[in-house]
């Protein structure tokens, strides 16, 4: 792996809510609406404005992305991103690299330099993190290799577990 993309790439634990980057991500549901884990916290933190600009959006498909202001949150936009909820099927990780996927797009368009992913799927959805994580960081370099404008990608895991599989994952790929 290329150093000048790895370097763009920051392992983080704690609470991706108080994050001050351009962007966070959330892992929603498809309609949209809030709801626990990541979801329930960021809605709570950025307030009740989040929820009236999420309803006129009008729900977002498995492995979609959709983009709202952060209103009270200290980050700039909310990208809703909608994990697959994990069967053990291979369409399960096509669907988990498109919610990268979408998510880096959509903050390329916006003009995002700096943005932060939480293990979409790896909470309620099931996903197990050692998988999950290589598909998040795979994705994410591979579109960090075809974009210019985003200089940095935080993933913030709320465990230090999941955040030791991160770590490691990348030292793997630092040797390669
Ligand atoms: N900051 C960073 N990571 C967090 C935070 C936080 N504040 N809170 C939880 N996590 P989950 P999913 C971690 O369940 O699996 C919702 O109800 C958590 O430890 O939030 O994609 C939606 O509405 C886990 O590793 O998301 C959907 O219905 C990761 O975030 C459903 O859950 C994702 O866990 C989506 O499930």
């Amino acid at each position: 792996m290329e150093k000048e993309i790895l370097e763009k790439i920051e392992i983080q634990q704690g609470d991706i809510t108080k994050l001050t980057v351009d962007a966070i991500v959330n892992a929603a549901n498809k309609t949209l609406l809030g709801g626990g884990g990541v979801d329930g916290a960021i809605h709570r933190a950025a307030g009740p404005k989040l929820l009236e600009e999420c309803k006129t959006i009008g729900g977002c498909p498995t492995g979609g992305a959709a983009i709202t202001k952060g209103y009270h949150l200290p980050a700039q936009y909310v990208i809703h991103t909608v994990g697959p909820v994990y069967s053990g099927s291979p369409k399960d990780a096509e669907l988990l690299a498109m919610c990268y996927q979408n998510s880096l797009k959509l903050a390329e368009k916006y003009g995002v330099k700096t943005i932060a992913f939480p293990a979409i799927s790896c909470g309620v959805y099931g996903y197990p993190i050692e998988d999950a994580c290589k598909i998040a960081v795979d994705t994410t370099c591979r579109l960090l290799s075809e974009m210019e404008s985003i200089e940095k990608v935080i993933f913030i895991l709320f465990s230090a577990k999941a955040g030791n599989v991160y770590l490691e994952y990348l030292k793997e790929l630092g040797t390669k």
